[in-house]
């Protein structure tokens, strides 16, 4: 494609583009009519590498992994496919001849917003990851109506808006109901004996819905290989028809019709916390279903309609245990439709699936309880209490008369179904997402799986593709590594080790501070145009982007602000680097401590933004709506990255990856990726804090520890805390911010006070915050360690993490197309 783009058919192409969909011309269509004929027009490029690509996977009979996730966090797709077609800078100067600007044209796009946090990005890094490394792949998921609600904030609060994502259409996706199947609810399971005495399972008076895929290309960078995202809708197995009033089955047809309608109505806004709703299930077992027998069916188009060694050919990823009735479904396919017995499916199910644990957090958890789950899903429960059978069975002879197994391990246990370990019984590999947390789940929450079969556990440490996170996000700091070292970090990012020679040069020192510096300014500008408030871009810009949560502690960094006014307010003339904290995270619509403390923050910033004796040293931002658009703009901007967690809490966390790479400093507790960013980086060129992870669980294990001790010893931070009960940031209201107050200080609240340890960690965290004010004024030390940490982020490129899956999990073939 780099080659053979022509500027001037492309530019022919955009105008007879808008033409047809349009009826325009140039000079009267609006930028949102033209944003659609450029993307028509670079699909057309797009579709010959795509055919190529299967026809490449078919030739070569590839082995195929399949990953299964229920969120995609793709953002937007414009910039990203025309850099990784090698089209960027041609396509830019083109629309620069047509009078117009591809930022501007790339600001209509709406983010994919397909995904809620971490998870979801990780998915859509890695396909990019794929894509680029050539291998065979595909991405399985839902296309959701409405994706991640779009955060307002009035007054401080959040206020949730639908993400009509798919308004204007969607340029780049292909419907391909040729591929359309029929998912099944419900009902009751006949069991008959065939004409051959075979035994067939008939479910009767079921609700059905129709899956319709539809296909979105994914780029490889340079290599004209194009994979594929496939997200399903769903539609009705009949539109209403008079042929139901006639058999007076009118009820089923509404009901059909509404199973369809909700199915895919809307992507769950939770992280991290399972909600038990019957709707979600039947996302899970709608999107899998499809996605498994599609797979099925391909491997069988090619191989004979034989599907015994299709383990061989297919792999299924399981992002987090979400699409786990990945493994139940595969067995009733090949038991039910396939004919084979059960040790037969059994062994090909248990070589097709493995399963990534992204989260320890109990709260997040998936059980379903056993009659919720049985009625919806009738013979896939089936299925789950024979795997559950054999499972305990063999259980119990590993470990004859030892019952506190079972309930340790089992599958069905208490009335639910616990899909984590339904994940391990059917998967041959289990991972976790960095070293910590694969310790972590061996040694603690999964150490009786562990002990059982070692040989399925895993780590694999996340990573983030650098092509969005870097070239595309911050094209300055791109085109100025390039400079230095040549552009092979971007396939392969350990080369930037190469700036770690400039990080010793006081001219490039000079020229780093340059950049961040129109970065800061870039976005100053984004933010005085979404919040109204300037901010200084020669504050430190200390960044906290990720989504709301108690373990993530945006509470703990607001109370140390608040800790920072009062010492400002009573020192007017103090001598500190000015600051501005910056804060974006959407809250769970139903998550009310993570929402208050959105509204807390937003008081505190009105509060200190408002207050002339401040004069300008600390500014607060809460910036509305983070989202992969503009993460790529903040990342860019950020000299601290805060990375705060309670030690044992993050599974990895991919932001401080983010930061990293676009040159800022973690501050940050010893949890997740964080452990290995500082084995890279060196504890010298980042600001670590805090209670280990072995600190945190120790105290767990007791119980807890005592909030109020320090709460009486502390004066600040007694301070602090009275602030949120005396009206100081809530205009004189007392009660707005108990809530939050309760919850570090009294048990009566619920459960243990601060079981997140934020008191317990305030003064380190404040010490550490002191550190960064003197380091900063340092600023060859600064730009040193800034360029160290770009340097030294090779290691977390999504490429490396998906070698590692390839290599140990996967061992699938690279692909080549030739152009
Ligand atoms: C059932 C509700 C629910 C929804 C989402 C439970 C769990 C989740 C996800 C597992 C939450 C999530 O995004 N986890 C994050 O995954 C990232 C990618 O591996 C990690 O970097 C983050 O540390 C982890 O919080």
């Amino acid at each position: 494609m780099n080659h053979t783009f022509n500027k001037e058919e492309f530019k022919q192409s955009v105008e007879s583009m808008l033409k047809a969909l349009y009826r325009k011309s140039l000079s009267d269509a609006t930028q949102q009519q033209i944003f659609q004929a450029v993307c028509y027009a670079i699909k057309e490029e797009i579709v010959d590498n795509w055919m190529a690509t299967h026809q490449a996977y078919n030739e070569n009979d590839s082995k195929i992994v399949y990953y299964m996730s229920m969120e995609f966090l793709m953002g937007r797709a414009l910039g990203n496919n025309l850099i990784n077609m090698g089209a960027y800078e041609g396509v830019k100067e083109a629309l620069e001849e047509m009078g117009l600007d591809l930022n501007v044209i790339e600001d209509q796009e709406r983010d994919y917003a397909l995904g809620n946090g971490g998870l979801g990005r990780l998915a859509a890094c890695f396909l990019d990851s794929l894509a680029t490394l050539g291998y065979p792949a595909y991405g399985c998921g839902i296309r959701y109506k409405y994706g991640m609600f779009k955060q307002q904030i009035r007054d401080g609060y959040q206020i949730e808006a639908p993400d009509n994502w798919l308004k204007h259409g969607n340029p780049f996706e292909m419907r391909r109901d040729e591929y359309t199947y029929e998912v099944k609810f419900g009902g009751h399971i006949q069991h008959i004996i065939d004409d051959e005495g075979r035994d067939q399972y008939v479910q009767e008076d079921y609700q059905s819905v129709l899956a319709v895929p539809y296909d979105l290309p994914i780029i490889g960078y340079g290599n004209n290989v194009v994979n594929t995202l496939r997200i399903w809708d769903a539609e009705p197995i009949n539109t209403f028809s008079l042929e139901f009033f006639d058999k007076g089955d009118y009820q089923k047809a509404v009901e059909q019709e509404n199973l369809a309608k909700n199915i895919v109505e809307v992507l769950y806004p939770n992280d991290n916390h399972y909600a038990g709703k019957e709707l979600r299930l039947k996302q899970q077992y709608f999107f899998i279903s499809a996605s498994v027998r599609a797979a099925v069916d391909r491997y069988k188009n090619l191989h004979d309609g034989d599907v015994r060694k299709m383990y061989e050919k297919v792999c299924f990823q399981l992002n987090d245990t979400h699409p786990t009735v990945a493994v139940p479904e595969l067995m009733r396919v090949l038991i039910d439709e396939e004919g084979l017995g059960w040790d037969e499916a059994w062994n090909i199910t248990t070589k097709v699936c493995a399963y990534t644990n992204h989260t320890i957090m109990a709260e997040a958890l998936e059980k379903w309880p056993i009659d919720l789950f049985s009625r919806l899903l009738p013979r896939i429960y089936q299925i789950v209490e024979e795997i559950n059978r054999r499972f305990t069975h063999e259980i119990r002879s590993r470990y004859p008369g030892n019952e506190e197994k079972i309930e340790k391990m089992a599958i069905l246990y208490n009335g639910q179904v616990r899909m984590a370990y339904l994940a391990i019984a059917g998967s041959f590999s289990v991972n976790g997402v960095a070293r910590l947390h694969t310790e972590i789940l061996k040694n603690q929450e999964l150490k009786h799986f562990y002990e059982m079969m070692p040989w399925k556990f895993n780590n694999k440490t996340n990573g983030i593709t650098q092509r969005r996170f870097l070239l595309h996000g911050n094209p300055l700091q791109a085109a100025w590594i390039t400079d230095k070292i040549g552009d092979s970090w971007i396939t392969n990012l350990p080369d930037i080790e190469g700036m770690a020679t400039y990080a010793d040069n006081g001219a490039a020192r000079e020229e780093f501070r340059q950049i961040k510096r129109q970065n800061k300014l870039r976005l100053a500008a984004y933010i005085k145009a979404h919040n109204g408030v300037e901010v200084n871009p020669d504050s430190i810009f200390d960044v906290q982007v990720k989504r709301l949560h108690e373990y993530k502690r945006q509470l703990m960094n607001i109370m140390h602000v608040m800790y920072l006014y009062n010492k400002v307010k009573e020192n007017p003339s103090i001598d500190m680097v000015p600051r501005t904290f910056i804060f974006g995270a959407k809250a769970a619509a139903g998550y009310r401590r993570a929402k208050l403390t959105i509204k807390l923050i937003n008081s505190v910033a009105d509060v200190i933004n408002n207050d002339p004796e401040i004069n300008g040293k600390i500014k607060v931002v809460f910036i509305e709506d983070y989202r992969v658009s503009n993460a790529e703009i903040i990342f860019a901007a950020s000299d601290v990255s805060e990375q705060i967690s309670t030690a044992s809490k993050e599974a990895s966390g991919t932001g401080n990856m983010k930061f990293m790479l676009n040159g800022a400093v973690t501050l940050g507790t010893m949890d997740g990726a964080n452990v290995e960013i500082v084995e890279e980086v060196g504890a010298e060129n980042a600001f670590i804090f805090g209670l280990s992870s072995d600190e945190v669980i120790n105290y767990e294990q007791r119980g807890g520890y005592y909030p109020m001790e320090i709460y009486n010893n502390d004066a600040d931070v007694r301070k602090v805390l009275n602030q949120m009960i005396d009206g100081t940031f809530a205009k004189g209201d007392k009660e707005m911010f108990r809530e939050l107050y309760d919850s570090l200080l009294n048990s009566w609240g619920g459960g243990r006070p601060d079981c997140y340890f934020m008191l317990k960690d305030f003064r380190s965290y404040a010490e550490a915050q002191e550190r960064i004010d003197k380091a900063y004024r340092n600023q060859e030390w600064w730009a040193k360690a800034a360029i160290l940490n770009i340097a030294k982020s090779g290691k977390f490129t999504s490429d490396r993490t998906i070698q590692q899956y390839v290599d140990e999990i996967w061992h699938l073939e690279k692909i080549e197309i030739n152009k």
